[in-house]
């Protein structure tokens, strides 16, 4: 496995690959399973996630893998450590290192992500236990009045030191400033999200600047431009792409190492589409892929629906997710494709 933070990062982003974002906390999984009626225990969780990575996606499909504290610790039934399967599987094993989103002092309805005290610790327990990437997801709301200025500076500032810290620990970050597509307002078209994500990611980079943060070992993970879900207002997948690309290449410098998209809530085949349209756009400067949760997971979760017997099924499902993310992270996704597999 590769040591420097350049090489990782571009690991993280090799062609035809992308991240499988499988750090849901224990509260976020539990919602997951509740929903299918499965327990969540401590075996569940642990099994539900051996089964992911053991499959043969995590070969041809997968870069990396985003874990949460209780899984980078756990083994799988036969006592292999879990992070050596991935690693097995060559991809690169990661770490939720925030402690997630809180309320964000006299800006009501806002959200700052915390996690700094004590992280320069847990990243050297972490490096210890095989992670190579981090990850830090800062939440950005669109409401009425919202996001201020405030909001956006505390948040850009907080993943801007996470990511200094990272690096100083060899371990690369990535940078997640999520404006979310479900806030309640019907005013939050595709073009409020435009500027609203233009205004985060201008503002993200300056801090990395200030932070003297390596663009070349480090991973974008951004949202989608996108309508939000109560817009009255909705998008063809051609403006999502076109819209979306042009507000990268407005506001990420061509020396990051690449873009990980996140899926945000977007339904599966649509945020598989609007990478590979991405994709189809010429002159990136950057790699451009998938580091999807719930677009990734969410067939698969249910194929299984926590039975013993349904593994074989569920790794089917998630292969087939994956493979097409595969393919749209080189433009090369068609409708016919999921057609041809159901
Ligand atoms: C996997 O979900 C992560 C959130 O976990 P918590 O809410 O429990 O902290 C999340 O950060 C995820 O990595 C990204 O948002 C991408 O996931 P989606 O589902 O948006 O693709």
């Amino acid at each position: 496995m590769a040591e420097r933070i350049e090489d990782i990062a571009l690991a993280m982003v090799a062609k035809g690959k992308g991240i499988l974002a499988a750090d849901e906390s224990s509260g976020t999984i539990a919602k997951r399973f509740d929903a299918l009626r499965i327990k969540s225990t401590e075996e569940a969780r642990r099994d539900y996630r051996e089964m992911l990575f053991r499959s043969e996606a995590m070969k041809t499909a997968v870069s990396g893998v985003i874990l949460y504290d209780e899984t980078i610790r756990q083994k799988a039934k036969d006592g292999t450590p879990l992070v050596d399967l991935i690693k097995a599987a060559g991809a690169v094993p990661g770490i939720k290192v925030d402690t997630g989103a809180k309320d964000l002092a006299l800006s009501p309805g806002e959200k700052i992500t915390e996690g700094l005290d004590g992280l320069r610790e847990r990243l050297k327990d972490y490096y210890a236990l095989g992670a190579r990437f981090a990850k830090w997801r800062a939440v950005i709301d669109i409401g009425p009045a919202m996001p201020t200025w405030n909001c956006i500076h505390a948040n850009a500032q907080a993943l801007a030191r996470y990511a200094a810290l990272c690096q100083e620990a060899g371990i690369v970050p990535i940078v997640e400033p999520e404006v979310l597509m479900d806030g309640p307002v019907a005013a939050h078209d595709i073009d409020v999200c435009y500027g609203t994500t233009e205004w985060v990611l201008k503002t993200v980079f300056q801090e990395l600047f200030v932070a003297h943060v390596v663009l070349e070992g480090m991973v974008l993970k951004p949202n989608m431009v996108v309508p939000g879900k109560k817009s009255a207002k909705q998008a063809s997948p051609a403006e999502v792409a076109e819209k979306t690309a042009r507000v990268l290449r407005e506001c990420v410098p061509a020396a990051v190492a690449g873009i990980a998209f996140l899926s945000g809530g977007q339904g599966n085949e649509a945020a598989t589409e609007h990478l590979s349209l991405i994709n189809q756009i010429a002159g990136l400067p950057w790699p451009v892929t998938f580091s999807y949760g719930r677009a990734l997971q969410a067939a698969a979760i249910e194929t299984w629906a926590g039975k013993a017997e349904n593994v074989a099924a569920a790794q089917r499902a998630f292969n087939h997710r994956a493979q097409m993310n595969s393919l749209a992270s080189i433009g090369e996704w068609k409708p016919d494709l999921e057609k041809e597999a159901a």
